[in-house]
């Protein structure tokens, strides 16, 4: 059963105007960046898709391995009846395997890009026909309204794919708080991070032999040719990745080749040889930072599960916000500046 809700719409044509504000500003900043959302285009996503086949890209097969063993601890856990709210859908290759464990009462996958939403959702319908699917197109970062009809389920929110770690560390804390106040109390979140591993299995992951995930990134500026009027010589440019000890994360860029100039929708830059700009982060977690980032954000990790490499790992959280934990620290802090009657 398919039922419809957007929170906004754009027709094909259209170009969306935070993807113009993101590019020329991020173009004119220092260090250049451009948030790595924008690398989801029709064609960006079918590379995407592409790259989660790759040997490289251990990522999406052992988070559905996790999870297809985990499915049944899953489901004691959650208990049936929820309705499973999924950030980032995308082409929802794990979802079948968690909707079948946790025997859901409505299913809403969120996502920026309508196209595969609907794919995706049409496949599902087939195998699960009686479960309610109410698409949501929107953005997950901001203020999301959930559909009227699970007002009053309890919810499981799932947020697979470690896309929690193209955030940087405040803006993931602020994004899962903002996913608990959209989730509300009581609610349960399925996550998955990736973890910490030898530096060359991270680089290869971002930097495959095929070159797929270099095609991923340079489709960027195909886009912005496209869709804002560019002139960005293509051939100019090349897929860097690096890994950032410091922070803790894969980086990938477009690096400058050559001293370039173009123009983005009428405005003028140039860069010189060896310049980048910054489009993705990933950052990666041990399993005590990923507890700790869950915690600030709202959520109390009640189990987790991991391959035998322990490469990824997959948590089950529950809302639950620091302050309904009593901090005694925090009880004398707070003591101190009360008034005196
Ligand atoms: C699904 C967004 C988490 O960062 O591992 C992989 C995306 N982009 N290779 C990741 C991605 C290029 C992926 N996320």
């Amino acid at each position: 059963m398919l039922l419809c809700q957007s929170n906004r719409h754009l027709d094909f044509a259209e170009i969306d105007p935070a993807f113009r504000h993101d590019v020329l500003n991020g173009l004119s900043i220092r260090p250049r960046a451009i948030p790595a959302r924008w690398h989801y285009d029709r064609w960006g996503s079918v590379l995407f898709d592409a790259i989660t086949t790759l040997p490289e890209y251990y990522l999406t097969r052992t988070e559905r391995s996790i999870l297809s063993k985990a499915a049944s601890e899953i489901a004691a856990l959650t208990g049936s009846g929820r309705a499973v709210i999924e950030f980032g859908s995308g082409s929802s290759a794990k979802t079948p395997t968690l909707l079948s464990a946790v025997n859901p009462s409505a299913y809403v996958p969120v996502d920026i890009c309508t196209d595969f939403i609907w794919k995706s959702v049409e496949q599902l319908s087939k195998t699960l026909p009686n479960l309610s699917i109410y698409p949501v197109e929107g953005d997950f970062t901001g203020e999301l309204r959930l559909p009227a009809a699970i007002q009053s389920m309890p919810r499981l929110g799932f947020f697979p794919g470690s896309t929690i770690g193209n955030f940087v560390v405040p803006a993931a804390v602020d994004l899962l708080r903002n996913i608990a106040a959209t989730l509300g109390e009581g609610s349960m979140l399925l996550i998955g991070i990736d973890r910490l591993k030898s530096m060359d299995v991270l680089l290869r992951a971002y930097d495959d032999a095929q070159g797929i995930t270099a095609a991923f990134n340079l489709n960027l500026l195909r886009r912005i040719n496209r869709e804002l009027k560019g002139s960005v010589p293509l051939d100019a440019f090349r897929h860097l990745v690096r890994w950032n000890d410091a922070e803790v994360r894969i980086e990938m860029h477009l690096e400058a080749a050559c001293d370039v100039r173009f123009a983005v929708e009428g405005c003028s830059f140039s860069m010189a040889k060896g310049e980048t700009i910054h489009t993705k982060n990933s950052l990666k977690y041990r399993p005590r930072d990923a507890s700790v980032l869950l915690r600030a954000g709202g959520w109390t990790p009640i189990a987790d599960w991991t391959d035998d490499k322990g490469l990824f790992s997959v948590v089950l959280a529950k809302e639950e916000p620091h302050n309904r934990h009593p901090d005694p620290l925090q009880q004398v802090k707070s003591h101190e500046n009360d008034e005196m009657p």
